[in-house]
């Protein structure tokens, strides 16, 4: 049951509403902030309409794609949370036990996200990690003016296990014609022209966390009212953690640089304690942790993957987005991840996400 303080009105004493309500901050021109504060509770519709109001400029096209992704989140966090019983376990080309079609949990996330917005009118291509070209808007509906990216169900592999899994996307403004299909173009732009990223995570409970920029706010799902809740305003990242986060399994096929940053920061010395590790497998859930607890989150360039495992669009830019608004660093090894200019839709990065400081230690071991 969730604490009667997450909804605003129910009973709460005025007192206490004032006491958790948290100040507003715009600090990008491009973003849509706040002018108003936003109380815990705040469902994620009203979050966005109070943020709408304070850019008198807005039409609302943006608050309507988040409508449809929230939509899509719930959608999906349904069907995620009945996969052990549902029989939607396993690979596409199989059959349940009705001898119907099971349709892999990724592909049909990625059908839900599709079929949830294409038909809005807000955006005009879309990029997915489950699906190799540009996904065109059909005809019949609107050409919108954004783009959206996104990784349907990333972490995958932690499905069959029920481990946390998530979605991860992102949203730019188009750079084609207003009206016309979007294309390739509109696709491969760079995270520093990222209007809006976020993820949804399907764990014990499933949150959806967004940034437009300025700032990064949590939302946690009420399954009982059907509702995500305003639940972590304003998260910050510590400056520096104590958790380390990378698939230590491959340390023989890293170069010499990571191999000894990892030797170092699992060694306790006269000036740190020795970090502990977590890794789950699902960078939604390994990044979720470091964005609350700080640390760092690594998957560098090794002997099999030479540019790294992660795509830049889907996976590496949005999450960079987040962090550095949460007050982290995001970089590839040599440069802000939000600055490399993509070439390709499906291209990967090497990645070193997290607290300021622990970014900058394991930097200065892989440049060495
Ligand atoms: P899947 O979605 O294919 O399971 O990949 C997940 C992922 O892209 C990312 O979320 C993880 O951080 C990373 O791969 C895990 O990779 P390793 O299994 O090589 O550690």
């Amino acid at each position: 049951m969730m604490p009667a303080h997450w909804y605003p009105n129910l009973g709460m004493p005025s007192a206490v509403r004032s006491a958790l309500v948290c100040p507003a901050t715009m600090s990008r021109a491009v973003s849509i902030g706040p002018t108003q504060e936003s109380p815990i509770g705040t469902t994620l519709e009203r979050h966005l309409l109070d943020r709408q109001r304070g850019m008198p400029e807005a039409t609302g096209d943006f608050t309507g794609l988040f409508q449809q992704l929230s939509l899509a989140a719930k959608i999906i966090g349904s069907r995620v949370s009945k996969a052990g019983l549902s029989g939607i376990l396993g690979r596409t080309g199989t059959t349940n036990v009705q001898g119907e079609q099971v349709q892999k949990l990724d592909d049909f996330a990625n059908s839900v996200i599709v079929s949830t917005v294409e038909a809005g009118g807000h955006v005009c291509v879309m990029g997915s990690e489950e699906v190799e070209e540009p996904i065109q808007i059909p005809l019949q509906y609107p050409q919108g003016k954004y783009v959206l990216q996104f990784d349907p169900l990333d972490g995958s592999g932690n499905i069959d296990i029920n481990a946390s899994i998530g979605t991860i996307f992102s949203i730019h403004r188009r750079l084609t014609p207003d009206g016309e299909q979007g294309t390739l173009k509109d696709l491969l732009q760079p995270g520093s022209d990222i209007v809006a990223a976020g993820y949804v995570i399907y764990g014990s409970s499933n949150m959806l966390v967004y940034s437009t920029g300025d700032q990064v706010d949590g939302f946690t799902y009420d399954p009982g009212v059907g509702e995500f809740f305003l639940s972590h305003p304003k998260i910050r990242m510590p400056q520096r953690g104590g958790i380390y986060s990378i698939n230590e399994g491959n340390y023989h096929k890293w170069e010499e640089g990571i191999r000894k940053w990892v030797d170092w920061i699992k060694a306790p010395s006269e000036n740190k304690k020795a970090y502990s590790l977590r890794y789950i497998g699902a960078m939604v859930a390994d990044l979720h942790r470091t964005l609350l607890r700080g640390g760092i989150f690594v998957y560098p360039a090794d002997a099999k993957n030479k540019q790294g495992k992660l795509r830049l669009l889907y996976e590496a830019s949005p999450m960079a987005f987040l962090v550095e608004a949460a007050g982290g660093t995001a970089s590839d090894g040599q440069r802000r991840i939000l600055t490399i200019e993509p070439e390709e839709l499906h291209q990967r990065t090497p990645v070193f996400m997290g607290s300021p400081d622990d970014v900058a230690d394991a930097l200065r071991f892989a440049g060495s």
